[in-house]
């Protein structure tokens, strides 16, 4: 009897262990965003709010499309939207490191979410400093906070600054930003890293290893008017904001002669949620901050290594070469049309 008692509560424990294990391979992925809300921040948000296989804990708001009061404002008003003021909101810097903001409104209408007026926030922001409250986070869950830096990289700069030990206590970084192929802000630098280039340097240089979607493939990951249709079509509170928005900003694109709306941030939650929609390469990335064409251009190194010049008399020779550590995932593709699928699958919840 007290064998069979034993033999009960042994099977009864190797159960627990299996589901135990079963729920930790399949729990969502705790990530923190860091935003500069923004018609592709607010889809990337919502994207990430209704995806189960992440648990948002945070949005971090830094100043870039819009200045920080305004972007602060969005986080609440999109949190608020979505019924989710679990998710807490946190106000960061509100200037990049070394130079004046330069707002998009151009791009992303006169609030940064498209003229859209939302509904005054019942959401109240955490008083704590972004830069704070990442660290506070990644401490508190060690080597399970994904980051998704969706802006400009001061944020988070400050923030390993602060606490340098929170490049090796984060599970990933996926950051929407820069390109190895021109960028969209002139012909050298993407807009994120355009508008701190300073911050990008230290974040490429921090010790972890940068996933970096960039300009160059989110312009190649278009939403086009088949995919508005099929959002316009939905009748829901947040799919029909997002139809708003995205029309805004593909009618934007259009007269820009774009046939589609680059989805930048929406695709960076997007490799989170999962990474086989993209082609992923290690290289080893610099940002570059002083050039006089070329401030905020992310330097990639395809070759993995530099060449070694050796001084020999009046002259240098080379001697071999130096190789280089990748400190970045550089993203090549993207499988646009099944991310756009999942895009709408998930906003529309069909
Ligand atoms: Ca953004």
């Amino acid at each position: 009897m007290k064998r069979l008692r034993i033999t009960s509560i042994l099977v009864l424990s190797m159960v627990l262990v299996m589901l135990t294990h079963g729920s930790a391979q399949t729990a969502p992925r705790r990530v923190i965003i860091d935003t500069d809300p923004g018609v592709d921040d607010a889809m990337a948000i919502l994207l990430a709010l209704h995806s189960p296989e992440l648990k948002v804990e945070a949005l971090t708001v830094v100043p870039g499309n819009v200045e920080a009061a305004q972007g602060l404002e969005n986080a609440l008003k999109l949190v608020t939207l979505a019924g989710r003021c679990d998710v807490l909101v946190a106000g960061g810097a509100l200037h990049p490191l070394n130079q004046k903001l330069i707002t998009a409104q151009f791009w992303h209408g006169r609030n940064g979410l498209a003229g859209v007026d939302l509904p005054a926030p019942q959401c109240k922001a955490d008083t704590r400093f972004g830069p704070d409250l990442i660290i506070e986070m990644i401490h508190r869950y060690p080597h399970e906070i994904t980051l998704i830096p969706i802006g400009p990289l001061t944020n988070i700069a400050l923030a390993v600054s602060k606490d340098p030990g929170i490049a090796f206590l984060v599970k990933d970084i996926v950051i929407m930003g820069g390109s190895i192929t021109g960028g969209n802000v002139n012909g050298a630098a993407e807009a994120n890293i355009y508008n701190d280039p300073e911050a990008a340097q230290i974040v490429f240089n921090a010790g972890w290893t940068v996933t970096m979607i960039g300009s160059d493939v989110g312009e190649r990951t278009l939403i086009t008017r088949k995919y508005v249709t099929q959002l316009q079509a939905n009748h829901a509170p947040e799919s029909d904001f997002i139809a708003k928005l995205a029309d805004f900003y593909l009618t934007r694109s259009e007269k820009s002669g774009y046939q589609g709306a680059a989805m930048y941030d929406p695709l960076a939650v997007g490799v989170v949620i999962d990474p086989t929609l993209v082609t992923l390469k290690n290289m080893h990335v610099d940002v570059e901050t002083k050039g006089e064409f070329t401030r905020g251009e992310t330097v990639a190194n395809r070759m993995g290594s530099d060449e070694n010049n050796v001084l020999h008399g009046d002259h240098y020779e080379i001697e071999g070469v130096v190789a280089l550590k990748p400190n970045a995932r550089v993203c090549l593709a993207s499988d646009g049309d099944r991310f756009l699928r999942l895009f709408v699958s998930r906003i529309t919840g069909k």
